[in-house]
């Protein structure tokens, strides 16, 4: 079998060229990777080769020592993943002290993984500790998203607010809420432990001014996840355009009202009482 053809690859290319469709990847903008099963590595272990040399992380991801994952070239872009899967992404292995990788097939010809591995590694790391089906993360630049992060306090609570309020399914599909990263540098150790922070206990990072971190058990669920808060974001874009406070809104004991039908437990921090009906500064 192929690489390309393993329904997992397939997955991942899909995924590429969805987000490219949603507008969430101008030219050389996100990244994703995949950490990928043992017997998912043993259905290409034939055709991979293990003869490139070791490359720094940039910083140390121990507990994923050994594992093997698929992640998007740096500078390349999501719109030629599909096309051209073999130039654009890549399997990476992790060396035995989590500080460097090795690439094992892809980028045909020539590049380096995501300029923003760290990022991915730490995640990766963080949401394996939190839950082991975690595998994938998703980073990419939806304008709503990034849109909300000039007009909003760079809150954790206002942002997970504000979200939940746009549409009734989004305390369901991230009961965690969101967390925010004030502005960073991209690309480096700092921003990567700014965002693990975050996904210690969350699935969705929102970066300042540059766009957004999900991750999730599947393509589905992360492509999903993004989706549900851009959408709540966009909906949020159009309300602030309208007026600056609203008219009504899902309340509180509204949020509590989901917990029992949908089996979720919505974060209480998230349900304060709001101190001005101006949307945003009500913290
Ligand atoms: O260009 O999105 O954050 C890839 C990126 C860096
Ligand atoms: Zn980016």
């Amino acid at each position: 079998m192929k690489v390309i053809e393993t329904e997992w690859v397939q997955g991942f290319i899909r995924m590429c060229s969805d987000g490219f469709e949603q507008g969430w990847h101008e030219r050389n903008g996100g990244n994703l990777s995949y950490r990928i099963r043992p017997e998912e590595i043993n259905e290409v272990r034939d055709i991979i080769c293990d003869d490139r040399e070791w490359t720094d992380i940039g910083t140390t991801v121990a507990s994923l020592a050994g594992e093997y994952f698929l992640v998007t070239g740096s500078g390349k872009y999501f719109r030629n993943v599909s096309p051209d899967p073999e130039a654009n992404i890549c399997i990476i292995k992790v060396n035995e002290d989590g500080t460097k990788y090795k690439i094992l097939w892809g980028l045909c010809k020539g590049g380096r993984p995501t300029s923003e591995l760290p990022s991915h590694l730490m995640n990766l790391e963080v949401c394996k500790k939190r839950d082991e089906n975690i595998r994938v993360v998703y980073h990419c630049h939806p304008a709503n998203i990034i849109a909300l992060t000039y007009v909003l306090p760079l809150e954790d609570r206002v942002f997970t607010r504000e979200l939940w309020e746009m549409a009734t399914e989004c305390p369901v599909v991230f009961p965690q809420g969101v967390g925010v990263v004030p502005w960073m540098v991209p690309g480096g150790r700092d921003i990567a432990i700014a965002t693990s922070e975050i996904m210690k206990e969350r699935n969705v990072a929102i970066w300042a001014h540059h766009g957004c971190f999900a991750c999730g058990e599947d393509f589905d669920i992360s492509f999903g996840l993004m989706h549900t808060v851009e959408k709540a974001a966009e909906v949020l874009v159009k309300v602030m355009s309208m007026t600056d406070r609203k008219l009504q809104t899902i309340q509180p004991e509204d949020f509590r009202a989901l917990n029992e039908p949908f089996g979720i437990k919505v974060d209480e921090r998230f349900l304060y009482e709001k101190k001005s009906d101006i949307i945003g500064r009500g913290l």
